[in-house]
């Protein structure tokens, strides 16, 4: 080839993979929709295979226990340095609970293959969707995070599940094993204490002669319901007769507007934990990570080591960081 046709051949290039970036990225941002669907062209793929290979082999094994309700455990993720780690040590505690369903949404627009891979690996029953924070909620000064996802997953449950129990359960807290099988059996919505909310460091509900009166908790702000996202569970059937039941997308507000969507009374909570005397789950943070510059391979003994293997590892300043 001569130079010319060269240079032209290139310029053709670059222009075509221009053009296919701008329409996939378009693709990409005008398919979000505000319930977080699967929705997404290049999530398609990803999205079946996750949630066949593992579904497969785990109804059969429901069965196994068939009189055991089954979890429907619904944990919002999103791109970070920590997630992995995080993911990894949920999943560990998750991997105990016989009959649990594990619902893992993203906020991001496509699906992370290495989480994707991850979550295949751990042989927990599950389904792994892409749902996006909606572009309009995003600038706000306090972000309604995690309730695309927490919507995404509840519409997975309407559209697949009858029976069971559904839970909210962020990827960063701490869980007790006692705490899945106080929810396993409720019927409308049981409630229990959770640890290191606020700085009274618990909210719980406020229970006399086994019923719950109210709530004690650090950050009341005119709630009915001020409860933690991880002190409570849902029955399925229950949550399938509200059929507007939603979050709303409002800071600090998600939990309360949620139970409120589903027209329960504090009469109707159903207090767990030993009458809530216990503390069997905690929410923990975890630092804040900085994704990892890229290794530097022009070093002479880095060149043919280990390290560009290590660095698929890892969640760089570039690649993964780019959608948050
Ligand atoms: C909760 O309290 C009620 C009323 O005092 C009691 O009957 C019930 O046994 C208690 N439940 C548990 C699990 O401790
Ligand atoms: C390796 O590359 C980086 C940036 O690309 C540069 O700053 C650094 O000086 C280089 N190191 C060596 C040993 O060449
Ligand atoms: C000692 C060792 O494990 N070396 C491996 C490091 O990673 C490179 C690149 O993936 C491999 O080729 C080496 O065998």
């Amino acid at each position: 080839m001569k130079k010319v046709e060269a240079i032209n051949f290139l310029y053709v290039l670059v222009l075509s993979t221009t053009v296919f970036l701008i329409f996939t990225y378009k693709e990409l941002t005008e398919t979000k929709s505000p319930g977080g669907r699967m929705r997404l062209l290049w999530n398609w793929r990803s999205v079946q295979e996750s949630y066949h290979l593992a579904v497969y082999p785990c109804i059969e094994s429901f069965r196994v226990r068939a009189h055991l309700p089954v979890i429907y455990v619904v944990t919002p993720t999103y791109p970070r340095p920590t997630q992995i780690p995080e993911l990894v040590r949920l999943a560990q505690t998750l991997m105990t609970v016989p009959n649990l369903f594990w619902i893992v949404a993203e906020d991001a627009p496509i699906l992370n293959p290495r989480v994707a891979s991850y979550l295949d690996g751990t042989g927990i029953c599950h389904a792994y969707l892409a749902a996006p924070m909606p572009e309009s909620y995003r600038g706000e000064l306090k972000t309604p995070r995690g309730v695309s996802n927490r919507r995404a997953g509840m519409d997975w449950i309407r559209k697949h599940v009858t029976e069971g129990v559904m839970y909210f359960a962020d990827d960063d807290n701490t869980y007790h094993l006692d705490v899945f099988e106080e929810m396993r059996w409720t019927k409308k919505v049981s409630m229990w204490p959770v640890g290191l909310v606020t700085h009274l460091g618990v909210s719980s509900p406020v229970v006399i002669d086994g019923r719950v009166i109210g709530f004690y908790d650090g950050w009341i702000e005119g709630r009915k319901f001020p409860v933690d996202m991880a002190g409570f569970a849902v029955g399925i059937p229950f949550f399938l007769s509200k059929v507007d039941a939603e979050m709303p997308y409002r800071a600090g507000f998600e939990e309360d507007g949620f139970l409120r969507s589903l027209e329960i009374s504090v009469d109707d909570v159903e207090p767990k934990a030993d009458n809530c005397t216990k503390i069997y789950v905690w929410h923990t943070r975890t630092q804040k990570a900085t994704p990892a510059p890229k290794i530097a391979t022009n070093i002479t003994h880095f060149t043919d080591s280990n390290l560009s293997a290590l660095e698929k590892e890892l969640f760089l300043e570039t690649s993964e960081s780019a959608f948050h």
